[in-house]
């Protein structure tokens, strides 16, 4: 289901022993990469900076997702539940979005840096069994992947990245669209503050 479009070329150009082996991966981080179910997709399905009391579009499930554009601009979406041990039965959920711009590096690690739109990424927790049930924030967070490839996953017919952070392995992201999805790569909030959107 996921991205087997995109994947029958990268079959073909293997049986023909054609990809290049100057680097670890076999086709560029361009487009949308979702993990697991892909519940949950970068772009406008996803977020809506814009808007201030509501600025997340909750999806079904949870995951995580980035997308990448050939010209350096990156974003990212991530809904996830956070343990707590003491009281089992109260999880928080946290869901967040932002978008920067990224960098590879020689050391084969890559770098995502919300600059310059540090202003547009947003949060929210929420846990039910707590006095504030939801608290909503700004987010601005830099990341970086130590390492990183991408292969062709046999079982579920996609391109997937294997990446890993500080944190240890990041979930498996599986290609879900070319062109990415994603929100303009500019200055959301300054544009809301500016005349345009008068
Ligand atoms: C790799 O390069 C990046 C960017 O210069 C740096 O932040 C990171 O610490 C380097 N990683 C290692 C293991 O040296
Ligand atoms: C765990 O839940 C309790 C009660 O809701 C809360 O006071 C505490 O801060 C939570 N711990 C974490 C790590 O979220
Ligand atoms: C937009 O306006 C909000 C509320 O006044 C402010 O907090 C935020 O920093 C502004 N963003 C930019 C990019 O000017
Ligand atoms: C980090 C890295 O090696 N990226 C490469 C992945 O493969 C594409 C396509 O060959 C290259 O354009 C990237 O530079």
């Amino acid at each position: 289901m996921i991205g087997s479009t995109v994947l029958l070329g990268a079959l073909a150009l293997l049986t023909a022993g054609a990809v290049s082996a100057q680097n670890n991966n076999v086709t560029s981080l361009y487009g949308t990469w979702t993990s697991g179910t892909g519940a949950v997709v970068t772009g406008p399905g996803f977020a809506d900076p814009l808007n201030n009391d509501r600025p997340f579009i909750y999806p079904a499930n949870t995951g995580i997702a980035y997308s990448f554009t050939d010209d350096g601009y990156f974003e990212t979406a991530q809904y996830r539940f956070k343990a707590n041990a003491s009281h089992p039965a109260c999880p928080t959920a946290v869901i967040f979005w932002q978008h920067g711009t990224y960098q590879l590096h020689a050391n084969g690690s890559l770098t995502m840096s919300p600059a310059p739109f540090a202003d547009d990424g947003r949060l929210q927790t929420q846990n039910p069994c707590t006095p504030t049930t939801s608290v909503l924030t700004y987010y601005n967070e830099w990341e970086m992947w130590d390492t990183w490839s991408i292969n062709i996953d046999t079982n579920h017919e996609a391109y997937s990245i294997r990446a890993q952070n500080y944190n240890g392995k990041v979930p498996r992201l599986f290609l879900t669209t070319r062109p990415p999805s994603m929100l303009p790569t500019t200055s959301l909030t300054a544009i809301f503050n500016g005349s345009a959107q008068a």
